[in-house]
């Protein structure tokens, strides 16, 4: 089991942009088990890659956790191929914002394609906290945070409170 820091905003290593996989190999396979260890240790329900520090298109995600039952889905290269005209609000967190919670909007169900631990291309359509947490997921792949979809008083007041307990922590 390898728990790996998760990296918390504002942190320049969260905007990074990135890089497609271009083989699921043992090393994936490692990263995606990292993560997931990472990301029960941190009590979430998903992560990115990105998170902890390793940019590629590289997700967890384990919206089933009960009694400590562990059941984490990988997506790798995921790509939006169609979203909802209609838009849903759910109450969105993050290990990398620890502490702040707040509404976004974002499109009620999507299609999506990533691929899985053996290299399979897969297609999904998601709706409810599923569609919510892959959009917030892929945000994260392009370097975007919850908050970036707040309003810009909102996110300055965010950023202020975690520079904060950055410096109290220091
Ligand atoms: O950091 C992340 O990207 C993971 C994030 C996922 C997420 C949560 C809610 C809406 C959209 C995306 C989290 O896992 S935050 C932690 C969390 O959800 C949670 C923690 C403790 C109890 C219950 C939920
Ligand atoms: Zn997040």
């Amino acid at each position: 089991m390898t728990v790996r820091p998760i990296i918390t905003a504002p942190d320049p290593r969260l905007k990074a942009v990135s890089s497609a996989v271009e083989k699921v190999d043992s090393e994936i396979r490692k990263l995606v088990a990292d993560m997931s260890d990472s990301m029960y240790a941190a009590d979430g329900i998903g992560l990115a890659a990105v998170q902890i520090g390793v940019a590629k298109r590289v997700i967890v995600m384990d919206l089933d956790q009960k009694d400590g039952k562990k059941n984490p889905r990988a997506f790798i290269n995921p790509k939006i191929l169609w979203a909802s005209d209609e838009m849903a609000t759910f109450e969105e967190g993050c290990l990398s914002v620890p502490e702040i919670w707040d509404d976004v909007e974002r499109p009620a169900r999507i299609r999506a394609e990533y691929l899985d631990l053996d290299g399979n291309r897969v297609e999904l359509e998601a709706d409810g906290m599923l569609a919510t947490c892959l959009q917030h997921e892929m945000d994260h792949l392009q370097g975007v945070l919850f908050i970036d979809h707040l309003s810009r008083l909102k996110r300055a007041m965010a950023i202020k409170k975690l520079t904060k307990s950055k410096k109290q922590l220091a």
